[in-house]
């Protein structure tokens, strides 16, 4: 059986907006670590090859994904950014946990969006064992820290545009 799943990370750099006077969070889960790092990275390339200055990136760390909500909120507070971007991974175990964690965190971001002024990305793997988290973190179907970069960059011009 075919499967007609891509890399969803190869986007046209053209269509991307520069970062060069953007500031961005990155609240990042340390569940799954080896996974939320490499998403991490992947961010962090894709903002500073789209002009985004290191100084104007603020990483920080939650415990896990079900928290990144709440870290969302305080970089979004204590640092003005144009946009923060949340990582995370949740990987389906035994229990229901899995439902409830990715139930709350989903809800989480949701409401950020609609309560600030600023974009905040979803970028958090959802996924059934460890193999499907590394092929979407750098694997061969992409990485989910690139794509939430670019979604990043466009909604804050996207703002920008809409706001000024
Ligand atoms: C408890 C838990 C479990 C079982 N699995 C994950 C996971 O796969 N990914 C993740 O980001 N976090 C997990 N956590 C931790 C919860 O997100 C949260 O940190 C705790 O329930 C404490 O609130």
């Amino acid at each position: 059986m075919s499967s007609n799943l891509k890399n969803l990370s190869k986007h046209d750099s053209a269509t991307v907006p520069n970062g060069a006077f953007m500031k961005f969070g990155i609240i990042v889960s340390e569940w799954n670590e080896e996974i939320t790092t490499a998403l991490l990275e992947g961010a962090l390339k894709t903002l500073k090859d789209h002009g985004v200055k290191d100084q104007n990136i603020n990483v920080k760390f939650v415990p896990g994904s079900f928290e990144l909500p709440y870290g969302a909120r305080i970089v979004a507070e204590q640092f003005s950014p144009h946009a923060v971007i949340c990582i995370g991974c949740v990987i389906r175990g035994e229990t229901r946990h899995f439902d409830y964690i990715c139930q709350g965190v989903t809800h989480g971001i949701t409401e950020l969006n609609l309560d600030y002024d600023i974009p905040f990305i979803f970028g958090v793997l959802t996924t059934d064992n460890q193999q499907q988290a590394q092929d979407r973190a750098g694997g061969k179907y992409g990485n989910k820290g690139d794509e939430a970069a670019v979604t990043a960059l466009k909604m804050a011009a996207l703002r920008n545009i809409l706001l000024h």
